[in-house]
């Protein structure tokens, strides 16, 4: 599949707000934010979907990307609170953008059901 615009922040080729990276890991502020904070959570590694996860090979990938979410919730200062983290999966999903990404959501009270 296609490379979408997160490659792009990830080499840095294009700008993004920045809060966390690792090796394998990379955090940036939604430029369309649903909530008071709202974090995208990205593996540097090209995977489309979250259907396109396999283990053992993503085992220690997911739980950084989930260890990145609590660390980022932290700072953030919605731990406490408590939060919320989405991934959207394809066209019923609401998936815009083909590299896989965790939704940070907080700093509100978030609806159920979600709609
Ligand atoms: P999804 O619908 O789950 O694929 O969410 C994609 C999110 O990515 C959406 O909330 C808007 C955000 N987004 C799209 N393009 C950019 C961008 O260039 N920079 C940033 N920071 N966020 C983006």
């Amino acid at each position: 599949m296609a490379e979408t615009i997160f490659s792009k922040i990830i080499r840095k080729e294009i700008p993004a707000n920045i809060l966390y990276e690792t090796e394998s890991v990379l955090a940036f502020r939604d430029i369309n934010p649903q909530a008071p904070v709202h974090i995208l959570i990205i593996p540097k590694l090209e995977i489309p979907t979250i259907r396109e996860i396999r283990l053992p090979d993503h085992t220690t990938l997911l739980g950084e990307l989930i260890a990145a979410a609590n660390t980022i919730a932290e700072q953030e200062g919605i731990k406490e609170d408590g939060f919320r983290l989405v991934i959207n999966c394809d066209k019923n999903g609401g998936q815009e953008v083909y590299h896989l990404h965790l939704h940070l959501l907080g700093g509100r009270k978030m609806n159920w059901p979600p709609g």
